[in-house]
């Protein structure tokens, strides 16, 4: 069978935007060459010291920074100010937005490397991007109004899972395609075609350590989840890895649901709507699958600053809509 590369599938799809002269091509693969990057110092980050552990610094949310979050961000960065049509950039590492080319029509939201936790322990982590074309005057330096958009407006979403192998899975609204890196050549590899979440879905991922700390709706539906009753499918597989990419590809490949809830400590749960919710929504939508925060959908959201959180809902549209009845009806 003809493998397609990234590359190809990049030129192939190109007539999906007609007049966009390549910018949303030229972005992705800026994607792209970044998270080949940021993957060789993942894979040998237990052997590389100097990556190891924190920066000694912390991020807008006083999360110790790793030097890892620090490196990969500044890589994605350079990638896509070196592509020269991107005006600036919003990153869970910076906490005001970075301006770059004035005459750039598209913003990226990013998580540079989500789940940096994990760094140290081995586990798999992501990158998270979202792209959307700018609202303020090209040829004007970049404004916050131009971040500050509803995720429908999203032209383009996506997430790179440095795992056992190196995945880069994106849509820009014709679908989602799911690509595996070969670390031998340098080439992602398209591996997974039109991805959809299966009919059904069996898992539930939530830290229930917080189990206590949330609503009762939430603690129904996880209830409800661990009840036996073989019509159903139940009792659930309960997984949770801890790093949202790692869980959402699971999920999407094997069905199931991601929640993070509102809690005691996070009041609008801890997941940031720019660039985690929004861009794996996106992908869901296309997928078939829904995103919510417990209530209503979550690319209609229209945001009021950077690094604001939601509650989080996401994965199979049957399982998400049962806890968002849970939720409704909590005593
Ligand atoms: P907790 C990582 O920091 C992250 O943003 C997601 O990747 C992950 O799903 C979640 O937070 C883990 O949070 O509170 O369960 O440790």
């Amino acid at each position: 069978m003809k493998l397609k590369t990234l590359g190809e599938f990049i030129i192939d799809r190109q007539q999906d935007f007609p007049g966009s002269s390549g910018d949303l091509s030229r972005i992705i693969s800026a994607i792209r060459l970044a998270s080949k990057i940021v993957s060789q110092q993942v894979n040998k980050a237990g052997l590389a010291k100097h990556i190891l552990g924190g920066a000694g610094t912390e991020n807008i949310q006083g999360e110790a920074q790793q030097k890892l979050d620090v490196y990969a961000d500044e890589r994605f960065i350079e990638a896509l100010n070196n592509r020269g049509n991107v005006c600036g950039i919003g990153s869970e590492e910076n906490d005001d937005y970075i301006e770059l080319n004035k005459e750039g029509k598209y913003i990226i939201l990013m998580d540079p490397l989500d789940g940096s936790s994990n760094i140290d322990v081995n586990v798999s982590i992501g990158t998270i991007f979202s792209v959307y074309r700018r609202v303020s005057e090209v040829g004007k330096p970049v404004e916050l109004r131009d971040f500050l958009q509803a995720g429908v407006k999203q032209v383009a979403a996506g997430y790179v899972l440095y795992g056992s192998s190196t995945m880069m899975v994106y849509t820009t609204g014709n679908g989602v395609n799911g690509f595996t890196y070969d670390p031998g050549i340098g080439v992602f590899f398209l591996s997974h075609p039109d991805m959809k979440f299966p009919d059904q879905g069996k898992v539930y991922s939530m830290n229930e350590g917080n189990f206590n700390k949330t609503s009762e709706g939430v603690r129904e539906y996880i209830r409800y989840c661990q009840e036996v009753d073989k019509e159903t499918g139940r009792p659930y597989t309960g997984r949770y890895i801890g790093s949202l990419v790692a869980d959402f590809h699971r999920n999407l490949i094997k069905g199931g649901i991601y929640m993070y809830p509102a809690t005691d400590s996070s009041p609008n749960g801890k997941l940031r709507l720019l660039y985690e919710c929004n861009p794996l929504a996106f992908l869901t939508e296309q997928a078939g699958g829904r995103a919510s925060d417990g209530e209503k959908r979550i690319m209609e959201i229209e945001p009021t600053h950077l690094h604001q959180r939601v509650p989080y809902f996401v994965g199979n549209t049957e399982m998400v809509q049962k806890v968002e009845e849970f939720i409704k009806n909590e005593k």
